[in-house]
């Protein structure tokens, strides 16, 4: 149970007199047993929260879906969940780190170009990015910087993500490298920034929530876009509408929702979450537990190379003598995936698994694998990939370091046959 529901029991885990009354005015309905609640026992329908109003992401979400915070939402996705190619709406995990906008104005959105280094500050209106233009769509995996932070040993603070904080949505909208030609920036520029319209948790309009950015190098990739469109159709409130920075590859705190504003830094960003630990890891190994001073981090760029096994849901029962078919997704930040293999001995021996080429850089990769389970019993299956540099995933926990970033572990499952 995640620490925010914990808050609604006593010190003998008993439901407190006023958490009772929050469920059942969430619920819509009184919980005829309450009085029969076990011990710490949070009803399903929280667990498994089936959202409760317009601005809530979750009602557009399906069940299934894991909510780690709602202040703000963070929600991820099962890793079963995310079996589709292209990761649907409602299968997308959520992260936020202030309030979502609670209203937009559509009409008079704007994006602004500034920053010490464009040659003079230019503003787009919504139709004018989709009409000056040519449009682009690509996949991208978009990945939360602390996808994996459950798996590391001591507790790193932050949200809990298992495998879920990753998705690869289909993205339409204009190169941010074309708009930039279009504005003019000089050879000054080494970074970018973006500015969103979330508000900070306090409701403190001027206090910033998040503004990020990449090298210049990066911003000006082909697959560096400024989007509109998700899977196509308009980019979901909760997913940055009207329009987001997306920049695949890299931690996903890059691609800056509510997008209003770039600005083309001469310097490294300085921007919210940029400076301090945020999105940052030792430069060199650190003992588990131990946290070492601001200017021993860097920032962390590309992402490690990864894979989810997205079939079968852990815990199958398979009967004897049927053959399984395991599939899932590969991805490697900047870098290819080059091969895929699996196991079912626990690393004592790997098979290799069937690749797919990426639909577009910095997309991700299907794979699939035959698997023969001889005897009954429990096994795990475990699923390593390896990028076109040789670098495969660690089958263990990876580098441990103080935020709980960046752990590309081998992502396991647990099949019975019976
Ligand atoms: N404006 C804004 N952009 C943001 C964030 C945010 O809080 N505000 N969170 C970032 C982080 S940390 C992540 S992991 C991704 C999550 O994207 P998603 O919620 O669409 O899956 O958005 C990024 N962009
Ligand atoms: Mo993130």
């Amino acid at each position: 149970m995640n620490n925010d529901t914990s808050s609604l029991f006593d010190r003998r885990g008993f439901l407190k007199a006023g958490s009772l009354t929050t469920l059942t005015a969430l619920l819509g309905t009184n919980i005829v047993f309450a009085d029969r609640l076990p011990k710490h026992y949070l009803p399903l329908a929280f667990d498994r929260y089936a959202g409760d109003g317009p601005n809530d992401p979750m009602t557009t979400k399906n069940k299934g879906l894991v909510i780690l915070n709602d202040k703000p939402w963070n929600v991820e996705t099962p890793a079963y969940l995310l079996d589709d190619a292209v990761t649907p709406a409602d299968k997308m995990f959520i992260r936020n780190n202030g309030q979502i906008p609670a209203t937009i104005d559509i009409a008079n959105w704007k994006l602004t170009i500034n920053g010490e280094s464009v040659k003079a500050p230019k503003t787009y209106s919504l139709s004018e990015l989709k009409t000056k233009f040519k449009p682009y769509t690509y996949q991208l995996v978009v990945e939360c910087g602390g996808n994996g932070r459950a798996g590391y040993f001591p507790k790193t603070a932050g949200n809990q993500w298992t495998e879920g904080g990753v998705s690869c949505a289909e993205w339409t909208g204009v190169r941010l490298k074309d708009i930039l030609a279009d504005v003019g920036i000089t050879d000054t520029a080494v970074y970018i920034g973006y500015y969103g319209q979330d508000l900070h948790l306090s409701g403190d309009p001027n206090q910033p929530v998040i503004s990020r950015g990449v090298p210049i190098k990066k911003a000006l990739e082909d697959e560096t876009l400024v989007a509109w469109a998700m899977n196509g159709k308009d980019i979901p409130l909760v997913h940055g509408y009207p329009l987001r920075l997306v920049i695949g590859g890299w931690p996903a705190s890059v691609s800056g929702k509510w997008l209003h504003t770039i600005a083309i830094r001469n310097k490294v960003h300085d921007g919210a979450k940029m400076t301090g630990k945020s999105y940052r890891v030792p430069i060199h190994p650190v003992v588990p537990g131990v946290d070492p001073p601001d200017s021993d981090f860097k920032i962390i760029e590309s992402m490690p190379v990864k894979s989810v096994i997205t079939f079968p849901k852990t815990g199958l029962e398979l009967p004897m003598d049927k053959s399984l078919t395991v599939r899932g997704h590969a991805w490697a930040g900047d870098r290819l995936v080059k091969a895929l293999h699996v196991s079912t001995d626990f690393g004592s021996t790997w098979q290799p698994a069937t690749l797919q080429a990426p639909k577009n850089r910095l997309a991700w990769q299907q794979w699939t694998a035959e698997i023969k389970l001889p005897l009954q019993g429990y096994y795990e299956v475990w699923a390593r990939a390896t990028d076109d540099a040789g670098v495969a995933q660690p089958m263990v926990m990876p580098q441990w370091n103080p935020e709980g970033y960046i752990n590309n572990a081998c992502h396991r499952i647990a099949v019975k046959v019976v």
